[in-house]
């Protein structure tokens, strides 16, 4: 399970944008988003590198979760 924190996050289109991107990459991936904590979980196999890069590339900056 990775998680990131997202600091930009602040509503539904945000999540379900940060959803769809993830789910572009790795359509089999779980993906939850709590908007409120600003945390993002996804179960995948795919590289976390490339899972980050589709978040940044949906225009929001994952951090590694503390
Ligand atoms: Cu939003």
């Amino acid at each position: 399970m990775l998680r990131y924190t997202v600091p930009s996050m602040s509503c539904g289109h945000c999540a379900a944008a940060i959803e769809r991107a993830v789910k572009g990459i790795d359509p089999q991936a779980s993906v939850s988003v709590d908007v409120r904590a600003k945390e993002v979980s996804i179960r995948s196999n795919v590289e976390p590198a490339r899972l980050a890069d589709a978040i940044r590339g949906a225009g929001y900056e994952p951090q590694p979760a503390a």
